[in-house]
């Protein structure tokens, strides 16, 4: 079975490894994944040149996450970090003070920007540098034109998306968000073939707008995924009214979408009129969010959504294959 997911960062991450497992579970056997494929298209609306380097801060939370090798604790870069170069760098006034690279993250960095300025390709570069990883996963950035996220704030100024988030935590008001290019960029090699080719298509417990949205609005890529032959299951990325991390409720307000898993559902839209979705796991609290989300010609199942650990992120990835198969 082909699988492509759309994902973040974080929820994205836990969600294919415990997708990764839950594939394990059926086919223990197919090493190498010859039974079964995992395709993650990622986004890159939040990546950037800092200090002279590339940073794809999802694609590295992914990978440090299948690799086993991230910090658990913080959500991002590594488990056992040291910041002696970061502490360099703001000695020298370079990069952002608020910004820290990990030591042992530098090196990612390092390698993708080495790769880059030889002139390959970011789909390239992540290929390169996830091989050393084993993944059991293909990573795909969404495309390899640099597509990054800008926030306009209440004042009109405007700024990078790791600026608004990671320096003021969200709190500037957000009016919109831009993502520069995006309407020259391309779909990266592979992602429109993934997307064609899947048995199953997910949308990962991601941010709606500045992560799977940041996806869909790469030019091919929000159509391909309409007129996929296989069945779209979303995953909520809110539960009972709130976002399990992060900052999608401040951008789901910009774009008036009520932070509720039935206000996202309706956003992305049932493919049966125009949309995205063919169906829709909520928690087992918003249950009640559950006929109104059908009435939309979504089919929608609550179940429970917190990934806690590797057994109950695998849980979830069994219930999005299960709604996905019972709804192709
Ligand atoms: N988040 C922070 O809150 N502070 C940081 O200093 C920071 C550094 C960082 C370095 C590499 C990387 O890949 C991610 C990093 N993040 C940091 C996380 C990141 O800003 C965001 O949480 C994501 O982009 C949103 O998904």
């Amino acid at each position: 079975m082909k699988i492509t997911v759309l994902s973040g960062g974080v929820g994205g991450a836990r969600f294919i490894r415990g997708l990764r497992h839950r594939l394990r579970q059926v086919h223990p056997d197919s090493a190498g994944g010859t039974v079964d494929s995992i395709s993650a298209v990622v986004n890159t609306g939040d990546d950037m040149w800092l200090a002279g380097l590339r940073i794809a801060p999802d694609l590295d939370s992914i990978m440090y996450t299948l690799a086993g090798a991230n910090d658990e604790e913080r959500g991002w870069g590594r488990i056992g970090e040291t910041e002696r170069v970061s502490a360099e760098l703001h000695a020298y006034g370079v990069g952002w003070p608020w910004f820290t690279l990990g030591d042992l993250d530098l090196g990612t960095h390092i390698a993708r920007s080495y790769y880059l300025r030889s002139g390959l390709p970011l789909s390239e570069a992540t290929s390169r540098i996830t091989a050393r990883w084993n993944l059991g996963v293909t990573l795909l950035p969404a495309t390899d034109d640099e597509v990054e996220t800008q926030v306009v704030v209440d004042d009109g100024s405007t700024m990078h998306f790791q600026e608004w988030w990671t320096k003021h935590r969200a709190a500037l008001k957000a009016r919109s968000f831009v993502q520069d290019n995006v309407s020259d960029s391309r779909p990266a090699p592979g992602v429109i073939e993934a997307i064609t080719d899947a048995d199953v298509i997910i949308l990962a417990p991601s941010n709606p707008v500045v992560s799977i949205g940041t996806i869909l609005g790469i030019p091919g890529i929000r159509d391909a995924v309409v007129r996929a032959s296989a069945p779209v299951v979303g995953v909520s990325p809110i539960i009972a009214g709130s976002v399990v991390r992060g900052m999608a409720d401040a951008c789901l307000e910009a774009i008036g979408v009520a932070t509720t898993a039935g206000a996202v559902a309706a956003h992305y839209g049932a493919r049966s009129n125009g949309g995205l979705l063919d169906a829709w796991l909520v928690d087992e609290s918003d249950a009640d969010a559950v006929p109104a989300i059908e009435a939309l010609g979504i089919r929608a199942v609550a179940v429970p959504l917190w990934m806690r650990d590797l057994e109950t992120s695998a849980q979830l990835a069994r219930d999005a294959l299960s709604l996905a198969l019972a709804t192709g």
